[in-house]
C-alpha cells in the first residue's frame, strides 16, 4: 500500500493510518504526479491519494485532471469542506457562491464540482459521500480500492473550525438536510461466498475486475450509474435544486488503466534489470528499422 497526498488539515489524513505502508507528503496539489510517477515504477501497490479541495481544486487542479484522464490505478480521495483548513478558512474554489465564511463574508465566485470534473474528465469510478455517513462511504472506499483506473471519491467533510456554521453549504446540518443519495451499496469481496436476496428492480450488481462484488441498492428509481452523460445531467439538475448528490454516480466496471493504456510489461518497471532494459544493438536496429 502507498499513501500520498499534499498539503492542508486533509493531506495530513495518511499520517493518522497505516503505519506500516508507505507514505508520501508532498509539495501542495503535487500528490497526483508523485503518485503517478510510483505508479509507473511498481504497479503491485494500492495506491491511495488523499487531498483537499485547496489542493486539488485550486493549485493542483491540473495535477488531478490529469491523472483523471490518463486513467491512473489509484483511489484519489479529497476531502472537501468548502475552505483553505489549514491557512484558516479562506474559502476554496469549491465554495459555493453565495455560501459565507465564518466572519460573514459572502463568496461571490462560482463553485467548482469535482465531481462534475472528474465524469468530464474520464475517470471510471466516481462517488461523493459524507463524513458524516460512515455506512455509505466505508463500501464506497472498499469498491473504489478493487476498482482498476483512476476511483475518484468527493468526500464533504464539514471543517468545524471555520466552516460548520449557519451561512456555510458545507456544514453538517445543511449536507444532512440536503442531501440526495441515489444509491446505497453493499461491497461483496471475492473471498466470500455471494448469495444474493433482493425485490427485482431494487438492487443492482456491478462485478470488479478481481470478481468482487458491489451490490447497488438503488434508492432514485431513475438512477444508471452505468451512464455518464446521464450522470452528469443528473448531477447538474440537483445542484440547481441545491440538493448534494451522493453515493456511486458513476462506474464503468470493464475500465483499463494507465498501464494497459501505455502497453507496460507485466513487471513492476523498477524490477527490471539491465538485461530487459536494454536487450543489445540488434533489438536497437530493429526498431530503428520499424520506424523508417
Ligand atoms: C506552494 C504553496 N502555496 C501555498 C501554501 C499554503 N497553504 C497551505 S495549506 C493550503 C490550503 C489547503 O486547503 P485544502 O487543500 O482545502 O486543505 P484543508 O486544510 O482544508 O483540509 C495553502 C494555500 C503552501 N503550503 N504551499
Ligand atoms: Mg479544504
Amino acid at each position: 500500500m502507498a499513501k500520498l497526498s499534499g498539503i492542508g488539515c486533509s493531506s495530513k489524513t495518511p499520517t493518522y493510518f497505516l503505519g506500516q505502508s508507505h507514505g508520501f507528503n508532498s509539495v501542495h496539489g503535487r500528490m497526483p504526479s508523485v503518485l503517478t510517477g510510483a505508479n509507473l515504477a511498481n504497479r503491485d501497490l494500492i495506491y491511495l491519494g488523499v487531498s483537499g479541495d485547496g489542493d486539488s481544486a485550486s493549485i493542483g487542479l491540473g495535477q488531478f485532471a490529469h491523472s483523471m484522464r490518463r486513467g491512473v490505478n489509484m483511489v484519489y480521495v479529497v476531502e472537501n469542506n468548502g475552505v483553505y483548513g489549514l491557512t484558516k478558512g479562506q474559502f476554496s474554489a469549491t465554495a459555493d457562491r453565495g455560501s459565507k465564511s465564518k466572519r460573514g463574508v459572502t463568496n461571490t465566485d462560482s463553485a467548482i464540482d469535482m465531481v462534475g470534473l472528474a465524469l468530464q474528465l474520464g475517470a471510471t469510478f466516481v462517488a461523493r459521500s459524507f463524513s458524516g455517513d460512515k455506512a455509505q462511504l466505508v463500501p464506497l472506499v472498499k469498491a473504489a480500492v478493487e476498482h482498476r483506473g483512476a476511483a475518484f471519491i468527493d468526500v464533504v467533510s464539514p471543517c468545524v473550525a471555520f466552516n460548520n456554521h449557519s451561512g456555510s453549504t458545507k456544514s453538517y446540518d445543511y449536507v444532512r438536510a440536503h442531501n440526495e443519495a441515489v444509491n446505497r451499496l453493499d461491497f461483496m469481496p471475492r473471498r466470500d461466498a455471494i448469495t444474493t436476496d433482493y425485490a427485482p428492480g431494487s438492487v443492482t450488481d456491478v462485478v470488479m475486475h478481481d470478481g468482487s462484488v458491489m451490490h447497488l441498492h438503488k434508492l432514485a428509481d431513475d438512477y444508471d450509474p452505468s451512464d455518464r452523460v446521464r450522470a452528469m445531467n443528473y448531477l447538474a439538475e440537483h445542484a440547481a435544486r441545491g440538493q448534494i448528490v451522493t453515493g456511486l454516480l458513476y462506474v464503468d466496471p470493464h475500465a483499463d488503466d494507465m498501464h494497459s493504456h501505455l502497453g507496460t510489461v507485466d513487471a513492476p518497471l523498477n524490477s527490471l534489470g539491465e538485461k530487459e532494459l536494454c536487450p543489445g544493438a540488434a533489438s536497437l536496429e530493429k526498431f530503428n528499422a520499424s520506424l523508417r
